[in-house]
């Protein structure tokens, strides 16, 4: 009997620490974002508001002045070229450009200004996207990625507003799975093993 209430308590506590890991990751989304040889140069963060997706990132070692930044259709960074993240995220297939008076496009943002020292920092919050379920979803069947492009984007010439080639990528992931992959398992593992112990302890001494 005494082994099937540790067994109980083991069970709940192994609930509830799955339901605090959800609660902790919520709604986000990160993107490491790499360059041709695939070095990280900066990483992108994706929250989910009432008012829309806050997109913060930071980044180093671009060429000074302003660049596109774009969320692409595809959840795909395949260097050199990053052709494989697709053309940008449409899924209400609006022409491209925020200044455009048929667009824009979901994944258009407004671009990003690098500083002499090749970093920046970035902050918007967008309504045209969301991370939650829909049809506005950027977890759609094949994913999304943030693309940064070498020259500023006009926002009005359909269908990348001349923001020239892709010379970063990430691919969009969301936190519940980036957290197991960046080895979350062990830790879990761990934790589970401390549970256990303080059972056994507590139950079986
Ligand atoms: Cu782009
Ligand atoms: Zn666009």
């Amino acid at each position: 009997m005494r082994s099937i209430y540790a067994l109980l308590v083991f069970i709940a506590i192994g609930l509830l620490m799955g339901d605090v890991t959800v609660w902790a990751v919520g709604e986000r989304a990160v993107a490491p974002l790499r360059d041709a040889e695939g070095k990280v140069l900066g990483v992108a963060l994706f929250v989910q508001e009432a008012q829309g997706v806050r997109i913060s990132l930071t980044v180093k070692g671009l060429s000074p002045g302003e660049h596109g930044i774009h969320i692409h259709a595809v959840g795909k960074c395949e260097p050199p070229d990053f052709l494989s993240a697709g053309p940008h995220f449409n899924p209400t297939s609006k022409k491209h450009g925020l200044n455009n008076p048929e667009g824009p496009h979901a994944g258009d943002l407004p671009n990003l200004v690098v500083g002499e020292d090749g970093s920046a920092v970035y902050e918007y919050v967008t309504n045209l996207v969301t991370l939650t379920p829909g049809e506005l979803s950027l977890f759609d069947e094949d994913g999304s990625a943030l693309v940064i492009h070498a020259n500023p984007d006009d926002q009005m010439t359909d269908p990348a507003g001349n923001s020239g080639a892709r010379v970063l990528c990430g691919v969009i992931t969301p936190m519940k799975e980036a957290a197991v992959r960046i080895g979350g398992f062990l830790p879990t593992l761990l934790l589970f093993a401390a549970v256990a112990l303080v059972i056994w302890l507590l139950f079986f001494r």
